[in-house]
């Protein structure tokens, strides 16, 4: 039977912890909410952290401090977020890399995000990708727009294939400015995947109320699933997200309904060809 490698990104950088009191912000947070995501079903783990403030932050000592952290508390892959926050300088983004997590995330092009740019020059984006193969860390590629894949592919065919040798993508659906959360979307990105290198995989999520859409055509598509508050604080219409393990216990429901339950983290770590 096969299955399904559920992501879970419990915090982001763009929601307020005043806004969500569920959100984890402080690392004791952080590692429960890992342990509670893993046992309903989740096997990676795509992670921004906080300041003391509760503000977004890449300061490298705390990073340093979270993988570790994670990685003596769950047994998931820790993925750290390269994207940061929109304010966030290229060399800090770049200096993510230096805290050694088993993946990071690396978008493919600039979009609008909301009121903002999410900016990622085709440099940046290179110096990404050979940084992430020097060290052996796997990426993860977020394609906010159709056009994102054909970047992807120009990028694997000038330099090379990722760390582990096998290539995944986050399809990130309903950003305001981005690719929208439909099925057609996410049919679109399906077909251009097939023209990565074989056994390529994506996973999908839905920003908001695209949220459970994303979720279920992913699943038709023989896709994965990217859950968590970083993506959508409403779990239905007027009811507020109470926990991360609540959104990814939902996709562990769903997979097992369509009859690809949850992968394993060390079945994903095969997968994504991340070394144990
Ligand atoms: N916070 C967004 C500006 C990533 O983590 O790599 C970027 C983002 C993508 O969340
Ligand atoms: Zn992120």
């Amino acid at each position: 039977m096969t299955t399904t490698l559920i992501t879970v990104a419990p915090t982001g950088a763009e929601i307020r912890k005043t806004d969500a009191p569920a959100l984890p912000v402080t690392l004791d947070e952080l590692v429960t909410t890992a342990r509670d995501c893993e046992a309903v079903g989740a096997s990676v783990i795509h992670v921004h952290i906080r300041d003391d403030a509760a503000d977004p932050t890449l300061d490298l000592g705390r990073l340093k401090d979270t993988v570790a952290a994670l990685r003596a508390g769950s047994g998931l892959i820790v993925q750290l977020s390269t994207g940061g926050a929109v304010t966030d300088p290229e060399e800090d983004r770049l200096r993510v890399l230096e805290a050694q997590p088993d993946m990071a995330s690396c978008t493919m092009g600039t979009v609008n995000f909301g009121d903002d740019v999410f900016l990622n020059r085709w440099a940046f984006i290179v110096d990404l990708h050979t940084r992430m193969q020097e060290r052996g860390i796997v990426p993860e590629y977020e394609i906010f727009d159709l056009g994102q894949l054909t970047a992807l592919q120009r990028l694997l065919d000038k330099h090379g294939l990722p760390a582990g040798g096998h290539v995944h993508v986050d399809l990130v659906m309903g950003v305001p400015g981005g690719m929208p959360g439909t099925v057609a979307a996410l049919a679109a990105c399906e077909s251009a995947i097939k023209d990565l290198p074989a056994g390529t995989t994506f996973s999908a999520t839905g920003i908001g109320r695209s949220s459970l859409p994303v979720l279920l055509a992913s699943l038709a598509a023989g896709g994965h699933l990217r859950v968590g508050m970083e993506d959508t604080v409403t779990y239905a219409k007027g009811q507020p997200v109470e926990s991360n393990a609540q959104l990814v216990a939902r996709a562990t429901g769903f997979a097992r309904l369509a009859q690809r339950p949850p992968m394993t983290p060390a079945d994903a770590r095969t997968l994504l060809g991340i070394a144990d």
